[in-house]
């Protein structure tokens, strides 16, 4: 027996690729869409060899009609939207393609949606960068938000987007409120990657330093492998929901450099510059998510460690630079 039909948004991204691979293992039919670009964008599918497992289509979010289209081809029962402009550094230096990406992109698809096919599930991929400015010691489901980029407006726009959504028009749509999560197809400006990448070339001598911005900033860091998951679990329940996804856990930049640099054997003040170029004009200073309802009703639990990750990612920069 066929089974269901995913269809993907942002699936060359790092959860992109790890939900495809999740859903195809499960039996699933997965369509992904890529927007034009002049550059390859499927290495991280490559990387999990499912590329040629799932059917990729060409659209955009910035393009309605390109949206309406794919919802038609493929008559998908879930709708996972993961395509943003996600890095929050870039929301300053371009809040308006953020806003219409990651913000009004979020509403074209939910309007794609409910005009082709209200009755599939929808995902939307909030984000805790909602919290901002956190106005409890520990974030859940019920603490009020206060962005802090244009990037975590942009997100509230759609968070709210989607529950206005559910309310009106009654679609079974979502909102996973994921913490940090990383792994080896990390993008590489992302801070972790940005530090595993550079721990493997100062351990093959090819750099002796590295330059970040606040070292301080604290976050609860996971694994994406162990949240895409979670974004499965909140489609396959009666009623749709939102839902923090976090570790429980948070550490600052500079303890995940001393992890890093440990692993290779080095001390990370030998090798960290800061860089006042890499501060934020307004900045996050700490996350730390509190993931009780989804253990409670999704029976969703995190497991791998920081420490795991980090490693995993070190020896996947390493692999990559020698081979
Ligand atoms: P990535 O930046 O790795 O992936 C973003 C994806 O969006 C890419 O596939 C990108 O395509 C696509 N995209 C960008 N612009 C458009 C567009 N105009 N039309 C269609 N697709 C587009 O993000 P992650 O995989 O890390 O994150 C997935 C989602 O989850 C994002 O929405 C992110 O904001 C959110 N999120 C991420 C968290 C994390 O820690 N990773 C935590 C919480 C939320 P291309 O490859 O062509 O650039
Ligand atoms: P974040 O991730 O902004 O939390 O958004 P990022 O890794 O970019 O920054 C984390 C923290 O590290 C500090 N930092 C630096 N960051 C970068 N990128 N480069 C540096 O050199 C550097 N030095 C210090 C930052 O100031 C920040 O405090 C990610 C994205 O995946 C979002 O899409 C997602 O919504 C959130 O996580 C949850």
């Amino acid at each position: 027996m066929q089974g269901k039909h995913a269809l993907i948004t942002g699936v060359t991204g790092q959860d992109g690729a790890y939900l495809a691979k999740f859903l195809v293992n499960k039996g699933y039919f997965v369509s992904g869409i890529i927007a034009r670009r002049s550059t390859d964008t499927l290495w991280r599918l490559r990387e999990l060899e499912v590329l040629d497992k799932i059917e990729i289509l060409d659209a955009d979010l910035l393009d309605l009609s390109s949206l309406i289209r794919v919802m038609e081809k493929t008559q998908a029962e879930e709708v996972y939207n993961l395509a943003a402009q996600s890095f929050v550094a870039t929301s300053w230096t371009q809040p308006l393609l953020t806003a219409e990406v990651t913000a009004v992109g979020a509403l074209r698809v939910l309007e794609a949606v409910r005009i082709v096919n209200p009755k599939a599930h929808f995902y939307q991929a909030s984000t805790s960068e909602m919290f901002g400015k956190i106005q409890e010691p520990a974030q859940d489901e019920k603490t009020p938000f206060y962005p802090r980029s244009p990037y975590g407006v942009s997100k509230l726009f759609a968070h709210w987007s989607t529950i206005n959504y559910r309310e009106s028009f009654q679609l079974h749509a979502s909102s996973g409120i994921l913490f940090n999560h990383e792994s080896p197809l990390r993008g590489i400006e992302f801070v972790t990657r940005k530090v595993t990448n550079a721990v493997a070339r100062i351990h093959l001598k090819q750099q002796n330093e590295l330059r970040l911005g606040n070292l301080d900033a604290q976050r609860d860091w996971g694994f994406a492998g162990d949240y895409v998951e979670a974004m499965w679990m909140m489609l396959q329940q009666p009623e749709p929901d939102d839902y923090v996804i976090a570790t429980g856990k948070t550490i600052s930049v500079r303890e995940m450099c001393r992890i890093a640099f440990d692993y290779v054997g080095r001390n990370y003040k030998d090798h960290v510059v800061v860089d006042s170029n890499f501060y934020r004009p307004a900045e996050v200073d700490v996350l730390l998510g509190n993931p009780a309802k989804a253990r409670a009703r999704l029976g969703w639990e995190p497991k791998t460690s920081l420490e795991s990750v980090v490693k995993l990612m070190v020896d996947a920069d390493i692999r990559r630079l020698t081979s």
